[in-house]
């Protein structure tokens, strides 16, 4: 028996492709967080922006809430919808729209994957250089929304810098392209970087420009291991001082462990408490400069052993040791953390947190790994199988609070690149001031004012 909300969407736009069986409810419904119970009212699977706007138009008449949804590969539950919520999946809008070889620009609609745009770029002579492990299912809108990080940050930054334009339907329904792909516009304030991490609160993206830049060098990479944690900033340092880095990410024996468990080869034949993954050109002088890192830091006893990939598929062996945890650790329902500081400030964030942490988590497992060049840490503590989720939830909630604060002293971010969406609302304001979520909450106000996009994520 269809509910009158649906009935009233049928009508407004017949054409609409709608999902309202169970199976679909629960796949759009939730992200890899897995912690909500998905209970949305449909999904809506618009294939133009006409569409997307008749949807908006209709959400803000009916009084309904929309939950943009991409390729739901986010870990703060900002694409759970659990109350009733139109989810407006951006699946079918996902094609390409064009090529500007000379302002070296792709545009597509939002719904693309992002390794497709990746493959896209590729086939023409270019690059996108926004690179992380759900590659093949996150959305470019998604990763627009989240304003995505990933491995090669410490090279590229984050996707923000690589969005040159933005089609946006905002909450009211209005139709804007933002940033018109300028290289220069100091015409007042650049809305475009309001849709970039925006998590679907103020409208949904619809289609976007992104800058491309040149092919990147052939790489290689370098699998270090480490005697201490206090080793890392120092090996970043040396490495950096010498080499272009194109990635240098860190992980534990605890979470190699688990990527070994999950059929990776083991890259030593002894473990070692850290290691790093890093990546830099091949060429001779590169190699080189690499070399001698390498035996500085040995020499300081920074690193204790070292492995140099020697073809592709033995870099991408090493890459699948860092790429691989994710997934590896699904299994434990993990609870994530996804903080970040300033590099100068990382050394005695590291050396605090690890005391905290050492404290307050005598019992759960906790994986460390992350983006370490960038300042971005992630920290996954592991449900033991026994203990229900709730409890665990509640008891990594009560420690989230005291690594706020932590973070907050060293004028840290609760989210470096998951977002805050549902998981990390409560602790917003420690590393956001209360000045800057009301201004949030009257941008929200301007462009939503019917407060129908993804209402309860980012903040209440
Ligand atoms: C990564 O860096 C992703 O691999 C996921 O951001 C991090 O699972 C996580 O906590
Ligand atoms: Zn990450």
């Amino acid at each position: 028996m269809p509910t009158p909300h649906l009935a009233s969407l049928r009508d407004a736009i017949p054409q609409l492709r709608l999902l309202t069986e169970p199976a679909d409810l629960e796949h759009y419904g939730r992200d890899w967080t897995r912690r909500w119970v998905p209970a949305p009212l449909a999904i809506a699977l618009p294939d133009s922006v006409e569409e997307v706007q008749a949807i908006v138009r209709w959400a803000n008449a009916a009084g309904v809430a929309l939950v943009p949804s991409g390729g739901r590969t986010g870990l703060s539950g900002g694409a759970v919808a659990a109350n009733g919520e139109l989810v407006v999946s951006l699946a079918r809008m996902n094609r390409m729209l064009g090529f500007d070889a000379v302002d070296r620009t792709l545009t597509v609609q939002a719904g693309m994957p992002l390794q497709r745009v990746q493959e896209l770029a590729q086939e023409h002579g270019l690059h996108y250089p926004v690179d992380f492990a759900a590659r093949g299912s996150a959305s470019i809108g998604g990763s627009i929304a989240t304003n995505a990080g990933g491995i090669r940050v410490v090279r590229y930054g984050n996707t923000r810098e690589w969005v040159a334009g933005v089609t946006f339907v905002s909450g009211s329904g209005e139709l804007m392209a933002l940033g018109r792909a300028l290289v220069k516009n100091s015409s007042g304030y650049d809305l475009r970087h309001l849709a970039v991490a925006s998590e679907g609160t103020l409208g949904i993206i619809v289609e976007a420009t992104l800058r491309l830049t040149d092919p990147p060098p052939a790489s290689n990479v370098m699998l270090l291991a480490l005697p201490s944690f206090a080793a890392l900033m120092q090996v970043f340092a040396t490495f950096r001082t010498r080499l272009q880095l194109q990635a240098f990410e860190f992980l534990t024996d605890v979470a190699l462990q688990h990527v070994l468990a999950h059929g990776a080869q083991a890259p030593f034949a002894e473990t070692h408490p850290y290691y790093v993954v890093t990546e830099f050109a091949s060429d001779e002088a590169s190699e080189a400069e690499a070399l001698t890192a390498f035996e500085q830091c040995m020499e300081q006893g920074l690193v204790s052993d070292g492995v140099i990939s020697a073809s592709d598929a033995q870099a991408a062996q090493l890459w699948r040791l860092r790429e691989g945890i994710t997934e590896s650790l699904a299994r434990y329902v993990p609870y994530k953390n996804d903080v970040a500081v300033r590099i100068s400030a990382m050394p005695a964030f590291l050396a605090e947190t690890q005391a905290l942490l050492g404290r307050e988590y005598p019992h759960f497992e906790v994986v460390w790994f992350g983006h370490i060049g960038d300042g971005n840490l992630h920290i996954n503590i592991l449900k033991p199988d026994a203990m229900a989720q709730d409890a665990f939830v509640a008891d990594c909630e009560r420690v989230t609070k005291l690594l706020a604060q932590v973070l907050q002293a060293h004028g840290g971010s609760i989210s470096a690149e998951h977002g805050i969406g549902l998981v990390k609302k409560p602790y917003l304001d420690c590393t956001r001031s209360a000045a800057e979520i009301s201004t949030m909450r009257g941008i929200k106000a301007v462009l939503d004012p019917g407060g129908i996009m993804n209402p309860g994520k980012v903040f209440d």
